[in-house]
């Protein structure tokens, strides 16, 4: 199943992924002092059959002293769907909260885009809500509701379905928004190894809830059979770590 990359994938998908992932690794390269993450050698570059389509996978992998792991994934489903995919994992020894966001769409039109900082305690650190809500994004005009395991989500999740080019341009500015000011904090953070633990049973509980999405889960079981997406979402896109 693996191979190498024939072009960069992104360069065919829609524009609001492709504009997303530029940005999104500016914003790393310009606030963290990044270095290659290793992925499980085979599930780099893949590529398998969903219902006579074929499924592509591009992944992207760093590290950052603040984060064990940002993963950035792009994926494209013939010409029916295309997906881009984000989570920046801390390293345990920092209390900060966990970065996802997911644009999901197909056929031209982008159905879901959503963008969190979820907390890995009861509640975000302070810094984290006031400059969040100082943010003020603007209304859009389909919000979306959230999953029954999107429990983990913190009070300033935005799930949207884009209706416009603007529309689409103002959520990717948002999540560039929540970028930097995640990389902002992260930087401005000191560790706190004694607290190592409960940070990662809080990255536990989120991992255990984003494995629970059937509709990411589904894709890849029906593209790469039940076991491979099962390994895939517990390895590459959810990997529960262990206190080193
Ligand atoms: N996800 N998504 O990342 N998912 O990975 N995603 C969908 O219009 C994939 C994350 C999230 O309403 C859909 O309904 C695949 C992260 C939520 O039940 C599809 C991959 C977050 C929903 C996929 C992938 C996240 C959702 C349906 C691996 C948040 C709504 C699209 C590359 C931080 C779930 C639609 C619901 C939806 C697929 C959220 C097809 C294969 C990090 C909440």
């Amino acid at each position: 199943m693996a191979s190498s990359p024939p072009t960069s994938l992104r360069e065919q998908q829609h524009p609001m992924i492709r504009d997303l992932a530029n940005r999104m690794e500016a914003v790393w390269q310009e606030y963290l002092d990044l270095s290659p993450y290793a992925l499980p050698e085979d599930l780099g570059y893949v590529e398998g059959k969903l219902e006579g389509e074929r499924l592509t996978i591009e992944n992207h992998g760093y590290q950052a002293p603040q984060f064990r792991k940002l993963h950035l994934e792009l994926a494209r489903v013939g010409n029916t769907l295309d997906i881009l995919h984000c989570v920046m994992f801390p390293n345990p020894q920092y209390g900060l909260p966990l970065f996802g966001c997911d644009l999901v769409g197909g056929r031209g039109q982008i159905s879901a885009a959503i963008v969190d900082l979820s907390p890995v305690a009861e509640t975000l650190p302070p810094a984290y809500d006031a400059a969040l809500t100082a943010l003020a994004p603007p209304p859009f005009a389909q919000e979306r509701g959230l999953p029954e395991w999107g429990t983990i989500f913190s009070p300033h999740c935005r799930f949207i379905r884009p209706t416009s080019p603007a529309e689409e341009a103002a959520f990717v500015q948002l999540i560039v928004d929540y970028l930097t000011l995640h990389c902002q904090q992260a930087v401005a953070t000191e560790p706190t190894p004694e607290v190592a633990a409960v940070i990662l049973a809080g990255q536990q509980r989120y991992c255990t809830q984003q494995q629970q999405n059937d509709k990411t889960r589904r894709v890849l079981e029906k593209a790469f059979g039940d076991a491979w997406a099962e390994r895939y979402m517990t390895t590459v896109l959810f990997d529960v770590p262990t206190l080193a």
